[in-house]
């Protein structure tokens, strides 16, 4: 057994998990915590009542929904992090990089890169001193023009990472379109676009179909691979009040997650006081990591069997056949091909008994009205898009999609990375309005295809990029197959970074680099014509407007939407028609661009942006309108169960899943402990005690992992320690970003290309251990 704190010691089946709930108070010890450690107890907390609230500023952590009536502190402890993090009274200037050289600072943790505060002037990167030197912004624009006005547009890149709002990604898009390109990868291509590419198929529009509301009227919730505790807290008092209700809810997922399991809310104190846990999840599958298309076909043939006993019996039936009769396509294919699969497959794929399976299909039937809501558990998959549709089936089954209290809940990951996308952030040139831009720009908009972010980087690997412009993120890190992609990063012609904190992006960068540090999204944003405000949607697709009100890290950073004109405007030639000065001056006709661009959403945007709890973008799938080529919702078949058809896992190895801890947003790492799962450090691998048996491992053993395929390349990630924990035999669990150098790059969603994040095959070595010699 590991020496981890705070744990009391398992019971068989999931040892090592420490047993507190979420929330409760060690969630206020933590925001205590990190706003000390930031260096703003009394601004941070005073701060932290406007988050989320309809005059105040959108959290800049998680896309969940605001509603219209917040709590008193409509907060929770990942966003007080994450508000921390930007606030921070720590700040880098010049003289930071005067003392560490680029070589110096990679040797750096990713926590400490962050850690070492606000970036607060524009720089350009000095070869010969190996060092970020400053610029003057004017410099900066005009030297990043030039560079660009000479390169071939269709060989530049422009990146977005989902935080920028509404009103930046607005005239990024119409950057990259007026340049000459469709390139724009979002880091949604590595996270729900798997999402985006199932539903319009089967329900016609991108996004989820429920709101707020819904969970006041639902009589049971399904969670597919998300970790709501950690990723997405401020739900959990939406499921604690349908938890009060009896409301049941049935949770798939390979590790027992503490906000899934049990909740305190820190905002009760009745609870606080009391420690009363809310028992959150009523069933927990411990779905093998892959195994959900398999789950969800036992489930619907579970259904498909009661409904055909029921109609021999002449029963009530377990499908909602006039929904089927009047809004679905290929239900009988459907039902065929769940009929044609055997109870042994599915047990095997999913790693679930058929026991398990019926018992959910039976809440599933008892239920009138069903949300569906998942995550990365879902999307990150070879078959990330035929994982969401199987979910799909499942609620098309009884008629889930388009009531009250019913519908599909994707949980959107950047706070605006779903509002991008509506604004024209897509590679894709059928998704965005280019008709309406020339009309309204006059200019003629590129109409061919642009890279995602799997694309970028393989024309990153084939020195077919010249310039990488990232609003946001931090690439290097996010994307797969580190060991390749760093050296070709670093061959690039050229890099830009508008960034608000140090990352490694910054350090494995072009050859000619500019670092541009703009404001945050909570920070007060003064221009011409006076403070402005901006705009985000979150993830049921309602807009919020979002007012900053901290002072600026310093009074020489930009807003995104000055940095984004200012390389446009010397990058581009003069259109009368787009005035960057005015859009900058008063983002106000921004938004007025924006609705005129998208009416149907956008209309009176400036009237209607400050609407309590934001007002909704159509959804036409909510109101039981399908727009699909079959004018129908549509079932689809899955061509397969197994997990992985690309990457088997080898008898002698694991298939490794890579997740997320409280400690991090992303990349960015905010401490090295995991609170939830009660480890210390990130370098682990969280695994089966069967599987430790089996391959002689033993707890705290050191072992190098490596992937498991023949293609000539070979990934390893070294001194990672083996955590015996309740994973499903076969499975191992590793964080995100360490464990990406293991991911291939061609290990992707096949029709989204989203990374497989979640199933990567690979084998252990031990390399060392605390008391046990190597062999
Ligand atoms: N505090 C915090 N909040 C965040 C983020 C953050 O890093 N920190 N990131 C933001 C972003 S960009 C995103 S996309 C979201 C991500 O939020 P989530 O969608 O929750 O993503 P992950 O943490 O990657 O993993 C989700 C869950 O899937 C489970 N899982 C893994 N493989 C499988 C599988 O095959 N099947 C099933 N059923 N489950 C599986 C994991 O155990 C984990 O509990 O969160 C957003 N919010
Ligand atoms: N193995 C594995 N890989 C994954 C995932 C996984 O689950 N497993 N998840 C994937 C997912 S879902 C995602 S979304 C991607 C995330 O990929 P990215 O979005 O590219 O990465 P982040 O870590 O969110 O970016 C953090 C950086 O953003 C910058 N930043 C923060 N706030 C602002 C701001 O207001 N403005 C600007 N301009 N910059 C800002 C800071 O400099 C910070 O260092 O990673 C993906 N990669
Ligand atoms: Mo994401």
């Amino acid at each position: 057994m590991s020496k981890q704190g705070g744990k009391t010691p398992g019971k068989t089946g999931e040892p090592n998990e420490p047993k507190i709930p979420a929330g409760g108070w060690g969630s206020l010890k933590e925001v205590g915590t990190i706003l000390l450690k930031e260096r703003v107890p009394f601004e941070g907390a005073q701060l932290l009542t406007h988050q989320n609230k309809p005059d105040g500023y959108m959290c800049v952590s998680c896309a969940w929904a605001k509603p219209a009536h917040p709590h008193p502190a409509e907060f929770c402890e990942s966003g007080a992090k994450a508000t921390a993090w930007e606030v921070t009274s720590k700040h880098i200037g010049a003289d930071f990089f005067q003392r560490h050289t680029l070589r110096e600072l990679e040797t750096w943790h990713d926590h400490e890169l962050e850690a070492a505060g606000r970036l607060t002037v524009p720089m350009r990167y000095d070869g010969a001193l190996d060092r970020y030197v400053e610029i003057t912004w004017e410099r900066a624009f005009a030297e990043i023009g030039a560079e660009l006005r000479k390169m071939d547009p269709k060989n530049v890149v422009f990146y977005s990472s989902g935080r920028a709002s509404l009103e930046t990604s607005y005239m990024y898009q119409l950057l990259a379109r007026m340049y000459g390109n469709n390139n724009l990868p979002d880091s949604s291509n590595m996270c729900h676009e798997s999402t985006s590419v199932a539903l319009p198929k089967t329900i016609g529009v991108p996004i989820g179909t429920v709101v707020l509301d819904d969970f006041d009227h639902t009589d049971c919730i399904f969670f597919f691979g998300q970790n709501v505790g950690v990723n997405s807290p401020r739900m959990l008092h939406q499921l604690q009040d349908a938890r009060k209700r009896g409301v049941p809810i049935v949770t798939f997922n390979p590790l027992r997650e503490r906000g899934l399991v049990s909740f305190v809310n820190p905002q009760s104190p009745t609870e606080m006081l009391t420690g009363h846990e809310t028992v959150i999840s009523t069933q927990y599958h411990q779905v093998k990591a892959g195994g959900d298309t398999a789950a969800l076909m036992g489930m619907c043939k579970a259904v498909l069997e009661a409904d055909a006993r029921a109609v021999a019996e002449g029963g009530p039936r377990a499908v909602d056949a006039d929904f089927i009769a009047e809004h679905c396509h290929g239900f009988d294919g459907f039902a065929a091909a769940v009929g044609a699969r055997g109870w042994d497959e599915i047990e095997r794929e999913a790693g679930l008994t058929q026991a398990q399976m019926e018992q959910a299909a039976g809440t599933y039937i008892r239920a009138r009205s069903v949300i569906g809501v998942y995550g990365m558990g879902l999307t990150q998959h070879r078959n990330g898009v035929q994982n969401v549709q199987m979910l799909v089936n499942l609620l098309l089954l009884r008629g889930n999609i388009g009531k009250p209290g019913a519908g599909i809940c994707p949980v959107r990951g950047h706070s605006n990375v779903q509002g991008q996308r509506t604004v024209g952030i897509t590679e894709k040139p059928e998704l965005a309005p280019l008709d309406k831009l020339k009309e309204l720009y006059g200019f003629e908009p590129p109409r061919d295809k642009g890279m995602n972010t799997v694309e970028a980087c393989e024309a990153i690997r084939a020195g077919k990029v010249q310039a990488l412009i990232s609003l946001g993120g931090n690439l290097v890190r996010a994307v797969p197959e580190h060991g390749l992609m760093d050296a070709a990063w670093r061959a690039l012609p050229l890099t830009v970074q508008i960034s608000t904190k140090l990352n490694r992006s910054h350090l494995v960068h072009g050859r000619t680099a500019y670092v541009l540090p703009c404001l945050g999204r909570i920070e007060i944003d003064r221009q011409a014509g006076g403070e402005q405000a901006v705009s985000v949607e979150d993830s049921t697709g309602c807009m919020h407007g979002s007012r900053g009100r901290a002072e600026p890290a310093a009074d020489t950073l930009l807003s995104e939407p000055a940095i984004v004109a200012g390389i446009a405007k010397a990058a581009l030639d003069p259109n009368p028609k787009v005035d960057w000065d005015a859009w900058v001056a008063d983002y106000a006709k921004v938004r007025d661009a924006i609705a005129a661009t998208y009416p149907e959403i956008f209309h009176e945007f400036n009237d209607r942006m400050w609407t309590p709890g934001g007002f909704r973008k159509p959804v036409a799938a909510a109101k039981r309108e399908w727009k699909t080529p079959t004018g129908k919702a549509n079932f689809t078949v899955p061509d397969t169960l197994s997990a992985d058809p690309d990457m088997p896992v080898p008898a002698d190895a694991l298939r490794l899943f890579t997740v997320r801890s409280d400690g991090q947003f992303n990349t960015t790492i905010y401490s090295l402990e995991d609170r939830f799962r009660g480890v210390q450090d990130r370098k682990v691998l969280l695994m089966a005690g069967a599987d430790m048996a089996r391959l002689g491992l033993a707890d705290g053993d050191i072992v190098t992992a490596s992937t498991a395929v023949d293609d000539g390349v070979t990934r390893t990630v070294e001194g990672l320690r083996v955590v015996e924990y309740g994973v499903p035999a076969g499975c191992v669990a590793g964080y995100y970003p360490e464990c990406n150098p293991l991911i291939p790059l061609w290990h992707y969603a096949k029709e989204s290309k989203v990374p497989a994040a979640k199933s990567i095959a690979v084998r252990v070595e031990r390399t060392g251990g605390p008391d046990r010699p190597l062999h």
